[in-house]
């Protein structure tokens, strides 16, 4: 059977000369390297430089897959510039073409992530003590996001399964809770008062515990740059893309459902469970189809982003018409 991602082990010798490769050593290395403003500078791939906003592309307009990778359906990899000039990350603010000059040279060391509520081993671990623990591997997800837009996108990082696993689950833990850092001095975003900060999101036990979520440390081989959630975000690619919470402090294990960020703004809009689903149309918008960032033409929105086979045994009874 084929697998649901394409995952490659970071410490394979077959990775292709074009595609950007890194051990864990050099990665941690590059981690403690990473200075205020030095990270898009000194880690970005060579094979896509990232431009700074405003500034004109020049030369040849950029190859269909320059790193040649491509998800398990045979989708070719957005580029690295792609990826890291496109954002949603609100905390920095909300306009997606913007968030990576406001985000660059965000500090993201040091920096602690809490293990609370539910679980046998409550602790708090350093970014870099927690990352040494896990071997990192690739896995190339599609991101769907509500809006109708949508990447595929070769992340860095290890199973979420995995770091619950540290700190033991209670049988009566119910839900993962994620909590987003709360930093108004850095992030303008966060000084509107609109928004009830900071980012919190949330999966049920058995979504947690799939092997398709993920807990993202880089991006292409290298270090998470800050506009995609460095140093630690979620990826939970068969839900729309507001589900992987980024840039990480806490994970709290609960019995009761958490109130997540855009649950709590619209609640009809924006549902705790957000499945992408073709069939069900956000209530001012269609989810029949998507915008694959760098095309022309429209595709189509496949049930669960693809990934029903491994997901869509987890809602036999819920009814998917409805929207959660
Ligand atoms: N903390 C936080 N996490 C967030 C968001 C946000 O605004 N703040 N936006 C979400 C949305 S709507 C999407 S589509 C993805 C975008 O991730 P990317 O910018 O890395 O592609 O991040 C999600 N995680
Ligand atoms: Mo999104």
């Amino acid at each position: 059977m084929k697998k649901p991602y394409e995952t490659v082990p970071v410490r394979s010798s077959e990775i292709t000369p074009e595609h950007i490769y890194i051990n864990r050593r050099q990665f941690l290395k590059g981690l403690a390297a990473v200075g205020a403003g030095s990270l898009l500078a000194a880690c970005a791939p060579d094979i896509a430089k990232t431009l700074t906003p405003g500034e004109q592309a020049t030369g040849a307009p950029e190859a269909p897959n320059p790193s040649g990778l491509t998800d398990e359906l045979g989708n070719a990899a957005n580029s690295y510039e792609q990826i890291s000039q496109y954002n949603n990350f609100y905390e920095f603010t909300i306009d997606k073409e913007g968030v990576a000059r406001l985000a660059e040279g965000y500090a993201t060391s040091p920096w602690t992530i809490e293990f609370s509520g539910l679980v046998n081993k409550p602790q708090t671990l350093s970014f870099d003590d927690l990352v040494s623990r896990f071997d990192q591997e690739e896995r190339i997800y599609r991101l769907r996001c509500v809006e109708g837009w949508s990447m595929v996108i070769p992340w860095l990082g290890f199973p979420l399964s995995k770091l619950l696993s540290l700190v033991e689950p209670m049988g009566s833990a119910k839900y993962v809770k994620f909590t987003t850092i709360l930093d108004q001095d850095h992030m303008p975003g966060q000084n509107t008062s609109y928004y009830p900060w900071p980012y919190i999101e949330g999966l049920r036990m058995d979504e947690a515990m799939n092997d398709l979520s993920f807990v993202v440390t880089g991006l292409y081989g290298k270090p998470l740059p800050p506009q995609n959630g460095a140093p630690l975000r979620i990826a939970v690619p068969w839900k729309y893309g507001f589900k992987s919470g980024k840039s990480i402090v806490k994970v709290e294990l609960t019995e009761e459902e958490p109130y997540t960020f855009w649950n709590t703004i619209a609640p009809h809009e924006y549902g705790f469970y957000a499945n992408v689903n073709p069939q069900v149309d956000h209530p001012r918008w269609s989810q029949a189809s998507e915008r694959r960032i760098g095309e022309l033409s429209r595709r189509s929105t496949l049930m669960f982003n693809g990934y029903a086979d491994q997901v869509a045994s987890m809602y036999s009874d819920m009814d998917l018409t409805v929207y959660y």
